[in-house]
């Protein structure tokens, strides 16, 4: 690969990046062995955790690792900074009292890394939706730990966010002023089948539906009338919700208006105004200039951050391809630099 040098015009700040303490790697081996373990989740994470391929190889040594060979990986790439989070699934697919106290051990670790590289690393705050309460009180625990961002990996056991009980955690991010990344996941059990069936369930099409249906439920459940400062980070230039936007505002108000669902009452604006006020979105692996100038024009370049995805996209020539996009500069360091610094309250 290509060595990336620094950029004098702005740094590069990647907003997707994946770490997995090796702990993880010890619970998640039991719930792989368990009979009724979940497809996604064996398909994911099985294959990685067994592979002896190269790319599953080099990503298990990447995501364990919060020294050295990061930082190294990082200077090649030209990557200045790293927001890091909990790898997907994370603690989402243990039982909820190992998924509470584990969340505590991975943002304690990832903490203490942002405190040894303060100009390298910033990291997010991994919660586990199985308890809303727990959830709620580790976002105040660990934003005091200086952890920017909380990162949900899609659904849990197949439960989503716009669940009332999740109310607890969107009043605790607005309380603290964190973003909530909401990263993809496999389909669950019910949605996986057909997908599964012809290896589409993973990042190359699964998780983008799975993740861009989430985002919809939120707007469509209306927890942004609820929660009108809430801020969503969505990835993959914004799981198709930006590129699907006119034909949702269509038949979501033509749904509503007929009456079809008991499930799907009035909210107080268009989806796309949600997605245009209370979302920002990261690039996680796209590189084609036409959709991200397209996701530029629609969410305003404010609201457009850089994101590697390492080490699941460790692509160094992507980083010069992304250089050389086609936009001003003004509008090029907000991409790679300060909307991030402004959307996770990096100092
Ligand atoms: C993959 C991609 C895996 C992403 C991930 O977490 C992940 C992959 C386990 O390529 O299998 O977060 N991704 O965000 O695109
Ligand atoms: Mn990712």
């Amino acid at each position: 690969m290509v060595k990336v040098e620094k950029n004098p015009n702005y740094k590069r700040i990647a907003t997707e990046e994946a770490f997995c303490p090796v702990e993880m790697l010890d619970l998640w081996k039991k719930v792989l062995a368990s009979p009724d373990c979940d497809p996604g989740f064996n398909s994911l994470i099985g294959f990685y955790m067994s592979s002896q391929a190269a790319r599953p190889q080099h990503i298990m040594k990447c995501l364990t690792d919060l020294g050295e060979q990061r930082l190294a990986h990082m200077d090649e790439s030209g990557i200045d900074r790293q927001v890091i989070a909990l790898t997907s699934p994370g603690v989402q697919v243990l039982d909820s009292e190992t998924a509470v106290s584990f969340v505590k051990v991975a943002n304690d670790e990832l903490a203490e890394a942002c405190k040894h590289h303060p100009d390298r690393f910033t990291g997010m705050i991994a919660i586990a939706p199985q308890n809303p309460a727990e959830a709620a009180k580790e976002i105040e625990r660990a934003t005091a730990l200086g952890l920017k961002g909380i990162i949900v990996n899609s659904h849990t056991h197949g439960a989503y966010l716009d669940d009332p009980a999740c109310a607890e955690i969107f009043a605790a991010a607005e309380a603290a002023g964190q973003p909530l990344y909401l990263h993809p996941n496999t389909p669950p059990r019910d949605m996986i089948g057909p997908m599964l069936e012809k290896g589409l369930d993973g990042a190359i099409f699964g998780f983008t539906v799975e993740t861009g249906m989430h985002a919809l439920r939120l707007i469509t459940a209306g927890v942004f009338d609820r929660f009108p400062k809430l801020q969503v980070i969505l990835g993959h230039l914004g799981e198709t919700l930006v590129f699907q936007a006119d034909r949702i505002d269509y038949m979501h108000q033509a749904t509503v208006k007929s009456n079809r669902y008991e499930s799907m009452k009035p909210i107080g604006r268009k989806p796309s105004e949600y997605l245009k006020d209370n979302f920002t979105i990261t690039t996680s692996g796209f590189v084609e200039e036409k959709p991200i100038k397209y996701v530029m024009d629609f969410m305003g370049a404010e609201r457009v951050m850089y994101a590697m995805d390492y080490p699941y996209q460790h692509v160094n020539e992507q980083v010069v391809q992304l250089d050389n996009l086609n936009i001003s500069d003004e509008d090029k360091k907000r991409f790679f630099q300060t909307n991030a610094e402004r959307v996770f309250g990096i100092a």
